[in-house]
């Protein structure tokens, strides 16, 4: 297999920073990817989703055209429309909604961070909505948002150690991309390898995880209890002097308040609620702070939770009353390569267009006010709204990257507001998925491999170069499409560039490369500096770490994270739970899907063949289950159907259950979308009050044989 050509570029199979070795032959077909063992960011490494990313790329069933639907919604009849034509229609139909109607009656509802980001925020406020409809709530977005609160940016785990040291410890908190290759702009490889070199490393993880097998230390908590657990470990650390007294002097507002509400919240008062033994809660503290810097690797695992906002404020604690803030091996502020305009994360409302939102334009989002700190417009209560008309129902909405059946909850409102309730609906997609099968107008989204790009999304450690290296079909950046529009409906303020190209060179322009120099490097790599806060503070409200915030008292929040039992478990609930004995988690990610991509990818899918649901082997006897049997998961709100997968790991009444399961093969018209779907396990009642995430990891539910 003698390749003509080799490719560097950057692949985008996940949220990773992998950089890949793309072998063309001579006709320029890609022949293998591998991973570059050049990569400062991922070191050769490279998982089934960007060593098959071709085969999603030539797939037969791929968008190689924008499509027109002719049949009625949800017959699947579609034809070929040329770009002008897809084009004309969006134009003119945004145009006269937002003269007809305004501007909210215009949305966008874009799927988890992808390269389109950049502009998806800022195409739909630059036209004066404010309905930017995003996963956000459930996703990263409330560690960032109470990032920004607490410290000011957002504390990065210093896994590479250009300082000269990796982490000492590591708290791994909710967060598994050590096994599914990565998140949030972190290549799961490359912790692996900084666990491996620090002293101590405590898993706080309801499943037995590998990570967690090999930790020192595994607190097994009960699902939806994190909060408890961190405030427990805060506890220790604070009731035990073991905090870095200097820093918090120095650079805290708010210790002393901390230390009193610390009291009551020992490891004896989270042992009941956590199920973690006391003494182990003050084994990890102990050792997290002896053996520091401690990093902390967190992820969904809060998110989906209606303790998101204030569980990640306890951790920002912990990461500050150990000292860990900005130290080598710590949890450290990204420092961006000089020349390029890459924005810092503090930036990223600028970048998202807010400043042409006007107030009363902000104030007309569907759900405004309902979270004081949720990111744009909150997803259930978008569909909700598309639904009911209250406050108003959106007439136009721009669905990009995204298969809400699927990864959003309530999937029966999703259909039922597309099917009946929109008037005009786009998806840009790569594959005609269940949501894009329902739409008016389809457009095909290019692949990773068709694009050429300045990669700084993550904004963590680098600027990576990506290059185009294949077209298949008529599939456009969306950010090409986006732009193209924004000058015909005339954001000219919101979008100069004239182009793509343009875009690029704009970016890169203070650097004096042109796009094909900057590729050439790959990798932008920023000359990192550490306690940039001995110089310049904190840019927290208060100018320090905010350990006791006025922000949110003054919205009627707790000052001090506090910790709410989740609505629906078994001490919350004990009359439901009669019925519904078992805690049911989903959609912990699997490494060879991406969220509901990847089962038309065959070797992808036969990784994981079918969706599993695992089950202690306790109560799948309580249930009459084995291994390989078909199962209902039961809930008050629905039931779907999964293989169970036995799983020691798991304390005997909690079960994990995949999520954003559909059966490509089965065809366009049923792809099987509502039978697995563990997203329509959930109502639509219980939400973070901060933030809006909803408690995707910690429901009710009972195991029936199917
Ligand atoms: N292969 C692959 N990679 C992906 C994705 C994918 O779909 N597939 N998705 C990407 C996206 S959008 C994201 S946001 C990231 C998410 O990546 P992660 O943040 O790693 O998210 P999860 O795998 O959902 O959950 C992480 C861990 O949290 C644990 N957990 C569940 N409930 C609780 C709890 O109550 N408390 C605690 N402490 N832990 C809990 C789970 O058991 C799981 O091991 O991954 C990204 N990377
Ligand atoms: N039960 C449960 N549900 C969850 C979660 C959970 O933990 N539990 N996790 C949640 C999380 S963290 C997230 S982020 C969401 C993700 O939610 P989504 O983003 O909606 O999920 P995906 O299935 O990854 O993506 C949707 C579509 O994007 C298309 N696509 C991929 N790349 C591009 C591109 O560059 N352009 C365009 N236009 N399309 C593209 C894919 O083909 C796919 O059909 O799911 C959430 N859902
Ligand atoms: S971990 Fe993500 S970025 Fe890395 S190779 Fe896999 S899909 Fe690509
Ligand atoms: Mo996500």
């Amino acid at each position: 297999m003698d390749s003509a050509r080799i490719v560097r570029t950057s692949c985008r199979g996940c949220h990773g920073v992998c950089q890949v070795l793309v072998h063309l032959d001579a006709q320029g077909r890609v022949l293998r990817i591998a991973g570059d063992p050049e990569s400062p960011t991922s070191r050769g490494f490279i998982c089934p989703k960007g060593a098959h990313a071709a085969r999603t790329l030539h797939h037969p069933e791929r968008l190689a055209t924008p499509l027109r639907r002719v049949g009625a919604r949800g017959e699947g009849r579609f034809e070929p429309v040329s770009w002008d034509e897809a084009l004309e229609i969006m134009a003119e139909t945004f145009d006269r909604v937002r003269r007809e109607s305004g501007p909210e009656f215009l949305a966008l509802h874009q799927g988890t961070g992808r390269p389109y980001t950049e502009f998806t925020g800022r195409f739909i406020h630059a036209l004066g909505s404010s309905n930017f409809v995003s996963p956000g709530h459930n996703c990263f977005l409330p560690r960032n948002i109470a990032s920004a609160l607490t410290v000011g940016w957002l504390p990065i785990a210093d896994i590479y150690g250009r300082g000269g040291a990796t982490p000492g410890s590591f708290l791994v908190f909710g967060c598994n991309s050590m096994e599914t290759g990565a998140a949030d702009g972190m290549c799961g490889a490359m912790i692996a390898k900084a666990l491996r070199k620090a002293r101590s490393v405590v898993v706080a993880d309801p499943r037995t995880t590998p990570t967690a097998r090999e930790a020192d230390i595994h607190l097994r908590l009960r699902p939806g209890t994190e909060c408890a657990l961190a405030l427990a470990l805060l506890h220790v650390i604070v009731g035990e002097n073991l905090h870095d007294k200097a820093f918090v002097e120095a650079h805290c507002n708010g210790f002393p308040e901390l230390r009193e509400h610390l009291i009551p919240l020992s490891p004896q008062w989270a042992e009941p609620i956590t199920r973690v033994p006391a003494e182990a809660i003050r084994r990890a503290a102990r050792a997290l702070a002896a053996d520091g810097p401690c990093a902390v690797l967190w992820g969904n695992g809060i998110d989906t939770s209606v303790n998101a906002f204030q569980t990640a404020r306890a951790l920002l604690s912990l990461m500050a009353v150990t000292g860990s803030l900005d130290v080598p091996g710590g949890m450290v502020r990204w420092v961006a390569p000089a020349g390029v305009r890459c924005k810092s994360p503090q930036e990223d409302k600028a970048q998202l267009g807010m400043q042409f939102l006007t107030p009363e334009q902000k104030a007309r989002m569907i759900g405004a006010g309902r979270f004081p700190f949720g990111p744009g417009c909150h997803q259930p209560t978008f569909w909700e709204a598309c639904l009911t008309g209250r406050p108003y129902r959106p007439r136009a909405l721009w669905l990009v990257g995204t298969n809400p059946l699927l990864t959003a909850t309530r999937g029966d409102v999703i259909e039922k507001a597309l099917r009946e309730h929109i008037e005009f609906t786009v998806a840009s997609d790569l594959f005609l998925t269940p949501t894009a099968a329902l739409c008016d107008l389809v457009l095909p989204a290019a692949h990773w491999l068709e694009q050429d790009d300045v990669v700084y999304f993550h904004k963590i450690w680098c600027v990576l170069a990506r290059r185009k290296t294949a077209q298949v079909g008529q599939a456009r950046d969306d950010r090409a499409v986006m732009l193209h529009l924004a000058r015909r409906l005339g954001l000219h303020e919101a979008f100069p560039w004239a182009d793509w190209e343009a875009y690029l060179a704009w970016l890169l322009e203070p650097s004096g490369m042109s796009f094909e120099e900057f590729a050439d490097k790959g990798v932008l790599l920023g000359e990192m500096r550490y306690r940039k806060h001995e110089t310049e503070g904190f840019p927290a409200p208060g100018g320090k770490v905010d350990l006791a915030s006025r922000v949110l008292a003054g919205a009627g929040r707790p000052a001090l994270p506090a910790y709410v039992e989740p609505p629906l478990s078994p001490v919350s609930r004990p009359d439901l739970a009669r019925d519904y004995p078992l805690i049911l988690m989903t959609g912990c990610k699997v490494q060879p899907f991406f969220h509901s991509e990847g089962r038309q990818i065959e070797p992808l899918r036969r990784l994981r063949p079918e969706p599993l649901v695992a089950v202690h082997p306790e109560a799948a006897a309580r249930s009459g289950l084995s291994g390989g049997d078909a199962a209902f998961v039961v809930t008050p709100h629905g039931r779907a159907r999964f293989v169970v997968a036995l799983d020691e790991g798991l304390a005997p009444d909690v079960v994990s259950a995949d999520h954003g399961w559909w059966f490509p093969e089965r065809g366009p018209l049923d792809p099987g979308w509502k039978e697995n779907n563990a997203n329509m396990l959930f109502g639509h009642e219980h939400f973070d009050p901060d933030c809006g995430a909803e408690p995707l990891k910690c429901g009710l539910c009972r195991l029936e044989r199917a």
